[in-house]
């Protein structure tokens, strides 16, 4: 392997530091089962439900709330995994928020708990509002407070005060309502989680190969013959995914890997669903090739990658062979190629070493994997779209692809790993700030409403807009928007200024805690329950990360009789905003079909919606891309041309990432297994010899500075196996570290993951 990079013993001697050692196993394994068996005692006791765990992504079942990597067919045998085991018991828990529980303790008192202890206090069961006299949220009934979210929202100048802020937990069916209500009552602002996510996918895969998603399928794995891992951890985020990596390395297909971060998950694999690999000492070599590429370097490496290939081809075409580029690929398909060409002949080697933290070997090694193959896919998650430059890195990806035709083939294309289990699925079904003047004439005539025409918000705008007060009013279906956005302190003083602010949860969290004028907390039922209409009971519909739509129907008994479904809450919120009017939303609501009638009606993609969704393992929106028909406006794929961002300063950059205990906001517990952490999440994970230059050793407490103001303090320095240059830390702790206004250009997804910042020894430490 390339560009190692050891651990902390070899570069800091061994001194002992709490809750921090090596972890030597492989991801899965019996850690794995280990891990459920403790998810299901704490959240579940002894006396519950474990089918949910059995019913998990099976035809007849419920989809896993834990991430949106496939399943085979969505018919397969049960498919183990670790995070959707926590993902579940975490949602089926026996805990309970009743009243008694928001008579003991204040406000105020909450604030004072971690996010942790906030949501492990267990599922909300009533509607609540918040009581300024008493200091206590209060329950009331769902008319008054439908009747009272009516009001607010009637009393704005403006319906564009008003922000409607998805999470990507919503199924297709509540977030076409959630949209059509926001469009009816007069708004096109959707600040919801893609923005924080895919959005430089979305933004910039359409100008490349005119669709804003991945191309390939679960099949295309199976004939790929070389596979890239860019800048995600499946071992954590989308463990499922390892059984597909695991069948590729077992075929001998080469697995490269870009990633600053050593992560068990993407060197060695043992599935706990094979008992002859749980009882033998091995377990899978995932990654053939290991890159550990600088924080924020992905876009000089991909030049490189590129660089090292047309040097190659040039070579070969000397020697007499046929080139290593497809050529007729390039003629026939694409548009922009002489431009690329030039500008990667124009970048210098020094520069794309200097960026990237990799030696010109190392990458002319990623670069003859990528040509020796013929069929080859790239996946990519959080480390390619949350950065200043996050658009173009997306782009550079197409670019690599395109330089050798592996788009629209069987085997080959690009794969964003999606976020949220339905986040894809909510920007299909119309929640989004820039809506098509074709989609928005379907729905107004579906409805016989006019829709407004104006851009709206996306989720950076509507902080901002509610900061500065021009948003009065903001309403969350699902997600815990306050502390998933960067600057914690900005996005406080932001909710805390609004007229109304509307959490539809299952779970109370931090952003409930920021009262506005008017506090509203609604509780909804998750994915494993029950949905009881009018029509009887109801399944809702996802797309996951490769255009699959399927069904979800839950079947537990649900944490508490009072609870309504998303559909049904949107619904209610519907009717008393905007009175009697075109829409019958109750008769909507009473058969989820009806729904999916009128989703069909809006988004022609989705002909026979109903039949087709309720063929076993559902059905696949069209993606042009992946027959070569590409949507852009000359209707060719093309090239696109960026500069590197300028590399050189001194200062370290951070990266923010998950733990292995924690779904983005929601912290399950404090351990990090595969990264050696137990028992807490207030470490910076950095290279050892940057240390050691600096005067600073692991176990030393230091504070983090980002810039005036932004300072995290006392926190742990752990030499890791990490790139030089890097450091990383848990999110959200260290979102304070991001200012608002930092953000990629062209898509607005915040810098999450390159921080330029400073150490300082902590006072005292
Ligand atoms: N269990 C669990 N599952 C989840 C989630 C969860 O929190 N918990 N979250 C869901 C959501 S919403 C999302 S978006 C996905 C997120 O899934 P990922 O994209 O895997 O998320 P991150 O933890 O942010 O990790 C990104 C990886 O990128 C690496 N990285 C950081 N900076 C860079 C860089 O500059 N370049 C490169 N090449 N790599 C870098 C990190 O070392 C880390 O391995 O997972 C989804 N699934
Ligand atoms: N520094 C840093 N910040 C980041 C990121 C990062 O990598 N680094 N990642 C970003 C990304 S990719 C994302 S997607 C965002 C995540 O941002 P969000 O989606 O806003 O946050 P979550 O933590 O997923 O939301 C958790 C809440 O969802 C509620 N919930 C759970 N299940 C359901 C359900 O079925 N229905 C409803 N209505 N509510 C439910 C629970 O009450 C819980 O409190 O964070 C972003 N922030
Ligand atoms: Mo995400």
């Amino acid at each position: 392997m390339t560009g190692e990079i050891t651990s902390k013993a070899a570069a800091t001697g061994t001194r002992e530091v709490p809750g921090v050692e090596d972890y030597d196993g492989p991801a899965g394994g019996w850690g794995a089962l280990g891990a459920v068996a403790g998810a299901i005692r704490e959240q579940m006791g002894t006396s519950t439900d474990t089918r949910a765990l059995l019913k998990m992504n099976k035809p007849e079942g419920f989809d896993c709330p834990g991430c949106a990597w496939p399943d085979p067919k969505h018919t397969s045998s049960f498919e183990f995994c670790e995070n959707g085991a926590k993902a579940v018991t975490w949602e089926a828990t026996v805990k309970r928020l009743d009243d008694a529980f928001f008579e003991t303790h204040t406000a105020s008192e909450l604030w004072s708990w971690s996010d942790h202890a906030l949501e492990d206090a267990g599922r909300l069961t009533r509607p609540l509002r918040y009581d300024a006299p008493s200091d206590r949220f209060v329950p009331l009934s769902w008319d008054e407070a439908f009747a009272r979210i009516g009001t607010s929202l009637r009393a704005l100048d403006d319906p564009d005060q008003a922000e409607f802020y998805c999470s990507g937990r919503a199924s297709n069916e509540a977030a076409f309502l959630y949209q059509l209500m926001a469009r009816a009552y007069g708004t096109n602002n959707f600040p919801d989680c893609s923005n924080m996510c895919h959005e430089a996918t979305s933004v910039g895969l359409p100008k490349s190969i005119g669709v804003g998603k991945g191309t390939v399928t679960l099949e295309d794995f199976d004939e790929a013959d070389a596979i890239f891992c860019i800048g995600h951890n499946p071992g954590t985020n989308h463990p499922r995914m390892l059984s597909t990596l695991s069948a590729a390395a077992k075929r001998g297909v080469p697995i490269v890997v870009a990633n600053p971060m050593k992560e068990r998950g993407l060197e060695r694999f043992k599935s706990p669903q094979h008992p002859t690999e749980m009882l033998s000492p091995r377990s899978t070599q995932l990654a053939s090739a290991y890159h550990q590429v600088r924080v924020g370097g992905d876009g000089a490496m991909l030049k490189g990658v590129m660089k090292a290939l047309f040097e190659a081809d040039a070579a070969d075409l000397a020697a007499g062979g046929d080139g290593l580029l497809d050529r007729a690929f390039i003629a026939e398909h694409t548009q922009g190629f002489e431009d690329l060409a030039a500008d990667i002949a124009a970048t210098g080697w020094d520069e794309i070493v200097a960026g990237s933290g990799l030696t010109q070997d190392a990458i002319t090694e990623m670069a003859r994997t990528y040509w020796s193959a013929k069929r080859v896919i790239i996946c990519y998650g959080m480390g390619i779209t949350q950065h200043g430059n996050g658009t173009h890195n997306v782009q550079q990806l197409a670019n690599l692809l395109l330089l050798r035709g592996n788009m629209g083939k069987p085997g080959a294309g690009i794969c964003p790993l999606r976020g949220h289990s339905n986040v894809q699925g909510d920007r299909t079904v119309g929640i989004t700030e820039i809506p098509g003047e074709a989609m928005l004439a379907r729905l107004d005539a579906r409805f016989g409403i006019v829709s407004p025409r104006a851009q709206g918000h996306a989720a950076v705008e509507s902080l901002l807009a509610m900061r500065e007060g021009r948003s009065r009013a903001c309403i969350s279906l699902g997600g815990n928007l306050a502390v998933a956005m960067p600057d914690p302190e900005a996005c406080y003083e932001a909710f805390r200024g609004l007229d109304l602010s509307v959490n539809i949860l299952t779970k109370f969290n931090r952003t409930c805690l920021l009262l506005a004028k008017e506090t509203i907390v609604l509780p909804c039922l998750g994915r494993t329950e029950l949905d009881e209409q009018a029509g009887g009971p109801q399944a809702v519909t996802v797309e996951d990360s490769m255009s699959m739509v399927h069904a979800s129907r839950g079947f537990l008994k649900p944490a508490a009789p009072e609870l309504k479904s998303e559909p049904a809450i949107v619904a209610g919120m519907a009717k008393a905003t905007l009175g009697e009017g075109p829409i019958d939303w109750d008769w909507l609501v009473a058969d989820y079909d009806r729904i999916r009638e009128a989703i069909e009606a809006v988004f022609p993609d989705f002909a026979d919606f109903n039949k087709r969704v309720r063929q076993k393992g559902g059905f696949r929106l069209t993606v042009g891309a992946s027959g070569r028909v590409w949507n852009t406006p000359s209707g060719k794929a093309c090239f696109h041309v960026h500069p590197l961002r300028p590399s050189g300063s001194d200062a370290l950059i951070l990266t923010t990432v998950r733990s292995h205990d924690q779904y983005n906001t929601t912290i399950y517990g404090m351990d990090d297994r595969y990264r050696g952490i137990t028992g807490r999440r207030d470490v910076i994970f950095a290279n050892g010899e940057d240390l050691a230059e600096r005067g600073l050793a692991h176990g030393d407490k230091v504070d983090l500075v980002a810039g005036p103001g932004r300072r995290l303090a006392g926190f742990t320095l752990v030499a890791h196996a990490i790139a030089r240059g890097s450091l990383a830390a848990y999110y959200p702790e260290a979102n304070c570290l991001v200012a608002l206004e930092d953000r990629d250009r062209a898509s607005g997804t915040p810098n999450y993951k390159s921080i330029p910042v400073t150490l300082e020894r902590s006072e005292g430490g």
